[in-house]
């Protein structure tokens, strides 16, 4: 573990606050009412982390170092990339020989002005659906729509909030021999864009149904999961003071430290923590948790897609988790920069690869396999295709840059940003009976079921 400078009356009392924190927190996990999020600063050992564009970084290999300092990357160009880091991330950054760039903090209302605005998304963002209000929005539409969409609670956060699973098709109540498709939203807690991306598909699919060509015709013929929030915790603390933290992990203590949080991204138990794409350090933003699965939202959504294997036959074919930013495509493996290898055929990664490409020429989002980036181990997509052999996509939605908002775009583009993925989710959807035929070859691999 690298060294951190800290204060250590700071360290002292961070310490104490997280042990009389630890008791309430262990009991709201067994089923008491979610605990009021605490605002960021409130923990001694919080500091709110900063946007840098740093120079360089060209190749994945040199960006997978940068990584291994502890930041995350949030964007990635020919001669710089923009990375998230606290100060002790920032200046690992430059011990490597980068020059670093502050970028501007992301907008928030709440400096010198009074509480009345916290525990909500501030002006600007009011468009947003905070925890409370998305569980609302959906709650209508299940009532409105009960034929064709119901809710189950799957499990729950650290914190204690519902985990939701959404099904959406003809006859919902019957688990019918179909196809089923998942979406995944929210695993990073500033990335408030992919929730408002889940509510979008709920709404279009429930008030088009009967209506659509297509989104009939998909309801009548997929089972489709949309899970609209991995990460409440980490979403509700990242609005809860007014100004937005910038918090990526969930709120989860970590055993003998003052840092809070695991990166849900790096949790999953495939390649868990192999290959340098994630950090064993609980201060770090991409901190791969205690062991797989040790954060409790994880769990619950690969006991769920676990849980989808029906006598030995996994009904889940494909799946996108959504993130943002960069807009792009992303398709297996994360942990490996090779195409093609152990799991991964050839014929795999040409369908990857030209689904990837058709839904890319579609929201005009660029595709790309994710190690392309940087290395990524732990990471949602290679669990789903490496241990569940899911076709599994990453979107990264808008915006492209930090100029245009980074993670925290004004409510204005949401109805523009999300009815963008309408038709690559559609086109998913529509091949999700047999990848194969995006290659030609569904006579090979798709003649029964
Ligand atoms: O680092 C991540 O988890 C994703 N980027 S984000 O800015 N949303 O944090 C990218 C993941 C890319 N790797 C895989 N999809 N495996
Ligand atoms: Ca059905
Ligand atoms: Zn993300």
């Amino acid at each position: 573990m690298r060294p951190r400078i800290r204060g250590g009356r700071t360290t002292v009392l961070a310490a104490l606050l997280s042990l009389a924190l630890a008791a309430p927190l262990t009991a709201q996990a067994q089923g008491s009412p979610p605990a009021e999020p605490t605002a960021p600063g409130a923990s001694l050992a919080t500091e709110r982390p900063h946007q840098y564009e740093v120079t360089g970084a060209a190749t994945s290999a040199a960006r997978t170092a940068l990584a291994a300092t502890g930041v995350s990357i949030d964007e990635v160009h020919k001669r710089a990339v923009v990375v998230t880091a606290d100060r002790a991330q920032a200046a690992a950054v430059r011990q490597l020989g980068y020059t670093l760039r502050k970028l501007p903090d992301p907008p928030g209302s709440a400096k010198g002005s009074p509480s009345s605005r916290v525990k909500d998304f501030p002006e600007g963002y009011t468009g947003y659906h905070n925890y409370d209000e998305a569980t609302k929005e959906i709650d209508g539409l299940v009532a409105k729509y009960p034929d064709i969409l119901s809710k189950q609670v799957i499990g729950k956060s650290h914190e204690g909030r519902d985990i939701l699973g959404l099904k959406l098709s003809k006859n919902v109540t019957k688990d019918e021999n179909e196809p089923e498709v998942l979406f995944t939203h929210h695993q990073h807690a500033r990335e408030h864009l992919t929730v408002e991306m889940a509510l979008y598909l709920l709404n279009e699919f429930t008030s088009k149904y009967g209506s659509d060509d297509r989104v009939t015709k998909m309801l009548d013929s997929r089972e489709i999961w949309i899970l609209p929030d991995l990460n409440p915790d980490g979403g509700e603390y990242d609005i809860a003071s007014g100004d937005f933290a910038m918090w990526r992990k969930n709120r989860q203590p970590n055993a003998g430290s003052n840092e809070v949080g695991t990166d849900l991204n790096r949790n999953w138990d495939f390649k868990w923590g192999c290959c340098g794409g994630s950090s064993d350090d609980p201060a770090d933003e991409t901190y791969r948790g205690a062991s797989a699965e040790s954060g409790p939202e994880v769990k619950v959504v690969s006991d769920f897609v676990r849980s989808r294997n029906v006598g030995g036959k996994q009904q889940i074919k494909t799946a996108i988790d959504f993130h943002t930013y960069s807009e792009l495509v992303l398709w297996p493996f994360g942990y490996t920069e090779a195409d093609t290898g152990e799991g991964m055929t050839q014929d795999d990664h040409d369908a990857f690869a030209t689904i990837g490409k058709d839904m890319a020429a579609s929201n005009n989002y660029t595709p790309e396999q994710s190690s392309d980036l940087y290395v990524t181990d732990g990471s949602i997509d290679d669990w789903l295709w490496g241990d569940q052999k899911i076709f599994a996509y990453t979107f990264e939605m808008f915006p492209s840059s930090a100029g245009e908002g980074g993670f925290y775009p004004r409510d204005s583009v949401i109805s523009k940003e999300t009815s963008r993925n309408r038709d690559s989710v559609l086109k998913l959807l529509e091949i999700s009976d047999c990848v194969y035929r995006s290659i030609g070859k569904e006579q090979e691999y798709c003649k029964e079921s």
